[in-house]
C-alpha cells in the first residue's frame, strides 16, 4: 500500500535547519529557523525555568493524567496574560482555556472545533503568513483563503488593501490576525488600525481568530495584546491560540494553549465542552511539564518578574541588533535604504532579499536566510554583523 507514495516537499523553514547542519563551513550563519538565540548563538535556558524545574523536581507529587483542558492553575494565569488580570472577560466566566501541546496544537484545536463544531467552513489568511498556518487549517479541512497585508514597496502593512479584502469576506468566515510580531513580515497593526479592523469585523460578522506566538517580543507583554484585548472586550466571540515556545524559551517541551471567549457563561460552558471532545480523541491530555513550569512560574511573584526581566533582555537585544545590522549594512556600502527593519517587530524582519539573493548567500556564503527573504534578526551577533552584512551587500550588488 505504502509504495505509491510520493515523497512529501520538506518544511521550507524546518527543512533548512537540516540542510545548515549539514555545512561544514566554519563561518556559516543561521538566520532561518524563528528560536532566539543569545549573543553566543545559544538558545539559552530561562534561568526562572530553570528554578521552576528544580522545584518540581522537589515538589511534584505524581505523574497521573491531568485533566483534558489541563492544568487549571496554567489555565488562568494565561488568561489574565493575555487579557490583563482584573479582565471582567474571566471574572463574568466567559473565558475557557485549554493548555495545549504548542501553539501549533493549539491552532489545530482551533481548526478542528470551527469545521467540526460550528458552521465555518473557511478560513482567511494574511498573504504572506507562516507557512505552516495554511496546512494546519487545511488538514482539518478548511477551505484557505488569503487577505492582502504587505506592501513589498513600502515595507509596510498595506492597509488600504487589508481593509477592502476584509470588507469582502462573507459572515461567519473565520480570519485569523497574528497578535503580534507578525511572522514573516515583523508589520502589526497600529492600534488606531485595529480599531478600524475591528470596525469592518463587527459590520460584516466574520470571526476573528488571533495567533498569539511571540506575546513579549514587540513592544512589551502588555503592549503586544492592544489588539487581542480590542477585539475580546468588544465581540461576544473570540478564539486565541498561544504559545510559550518563545517568551518561555520552552519549545521543545511544546506548551501553548486554546482560549475560547464566548458571548456568556452558558455558552462558553457548552462551547468548550466540545473543545474538549476534540482534544479527547485526538492527543487525550496535554504534557505536564512545560505547563507547570510556565504556572509555577506566572503564580509566583518573585519568578514572574525574573521571567519578565529575562524577556526583556531578549526583547531588547532584538532590537540592537536590528540598529546594529541597518548601520553596518550602511557602513559596507549599501546604497539601499534598510531602515525600515528598525521598525519591524519580534525575531523576523522582511528583508526584501529576492529568492535569487537568498540562494547565492547560501550557497556562495553560508548564510542561511528563507527562501522568502525572511531573516531571524536573533541569529545577530556581534561576532557575525560584519561578515554577515559585507557578504549582503556583496549580493545585492551582483
Ligand atoms: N504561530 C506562529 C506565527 C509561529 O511563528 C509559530 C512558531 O514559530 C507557531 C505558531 C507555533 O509555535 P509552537 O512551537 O508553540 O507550536
Ligand atoms: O517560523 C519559524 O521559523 C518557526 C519554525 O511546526 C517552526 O515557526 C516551523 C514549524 C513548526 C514549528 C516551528
Amino acid at each position: 500500500m505504502f509504495e505509491s507514495l510520493v515523497k512529501a516537499p520538506a518544511d521550507p523553514i524546518l527543512g533548512l535547519a537540516d540542510i545548515y547542519k549539514a555545512d561544514e563551513r566554519v563561518h556559516k550563519i543561521n538566520l532561518s529557523v524563528g528560536v532566539y538565540k543569545d549573543e553566543n548563538t545559544v538558545t539559552p535556558i530561562l534561568n526562572s525555568v530553570k528554578k521552576a524545574e528544580s522545584y518540581l523536581l522537589e515538589n511534584e507529587q505524581s505523574k497521573s493524567y491531568l485533566p483534558i483542558e489541563g492544568l487549571a492553575t496554567f489555565n488562568l494565569a494565561t488568561q489574565q496574560l493575555i487579557l490583563g488580570n482584573d479582565s471582567p472577560l474571566i471574572q463574568d466566566n466567559r473565558v475557557k482555556t485549554a493548555q495545549a501541546p504548542g501553539g501549533t496544537a493549539a491552532l489545530r484545536i482551533m481548526a478542528d472545533f470551527l469545521f467540526n463544531k460550528t458552521k465555518t467552513k473557511r478560513i482567511w489568511l494574511s498573504q504572506p503568513t507562516w507557512p505552516n498556518h495554511r496546512g494546519v487549517f487545511h488538514s482539518a479541512g478548511l477551505e484557505v483563503k488569503e487577505y492582502r497585508y504587505y506592501d513589498p514597496q513600502n515595507h509596510n502593512i498595506a492597509f488600504d488593501a487589508l481593509l477592502s479584502d476584509l470588507e469582502n469576506i462573507p459572515e461567519g468566515d473565520a480570519v485569523l490576525f497574528h497578535g503580534c510580531c507578525h511572522n514573516p513580515t515583523g508589520i502589526d497593526p497600529t492600534a488606531e488600525q485595529w480599531q478600524q479592523i475591528l470596525a469592518v469585523a463587527t459590520k460584516k460578522r466574520w470571526l476573528p481568530v488571533f495567533d498569539l506566538a511571540y506575546q513579549g517580543f514587540g513592544g512589551g507583554l502588555e503592549e503586544d495584546v492592544v489588539g487581542v484585548r480590542l477585539f475580546a472586550n468588544a465581540l461576544p466571540e473570540l478564539l486565541i491560540a498561544s504559545s510559550y515556545s518563545k517568551n518561555f524559551g520552552l519549545y521543545n517541551e511544546r506548551v501553548g494553549a486554546l482560549t475560547l471567549i464566548a458571548e456568556n457563561a452558558d455558552i462558553a460552558d457548552k462551547a468548550f465542552s466540545q473543545v474538549k471532545t476534540i482534544i479527547r480523541t485526538n492527543y487525550s491530555n496535554p504534557p505536564s511539564h512545560g505547563g507547570n513550569i510556565v504556572a509555577h512560574i506566572l503564580n509566583n511573584p518573585e519568578l514572574k518578574e525574573e521571567w519578565i526581566a529575562e524577556l526583556t533582555v531578549m526583547r531588547q537585544r532584538i532590537h540592537r541588533m536590528r540598529q546594529l545590522f541597518v548601520k553596518t549594512l550602511q557602513e559596507k556600502g549599501t546604497n539601499q535604504d534598510f531602515s525600515f527593519i528598525v521598525k519591524q517587530n519580534g525575531m523576523f524582519s522582511f528583508s526584501g532579499l529576492t529568492e535569487e539573493q537568498v540562494l547565492t548567500l547560501r550557497n556562495d556564503y553560508g548564510i542561511y536566510i528563507v527562501n522568502s527573504g525572511r531573516i531571524n534578526v536573533a541569529g545577530m551577533t556581534l561576532d557575525n554583523m560584519s561578515l554577515l552584512c559585507e557578504s549582503i551587500v556583496k549580493v545585492l550588488a551582483l
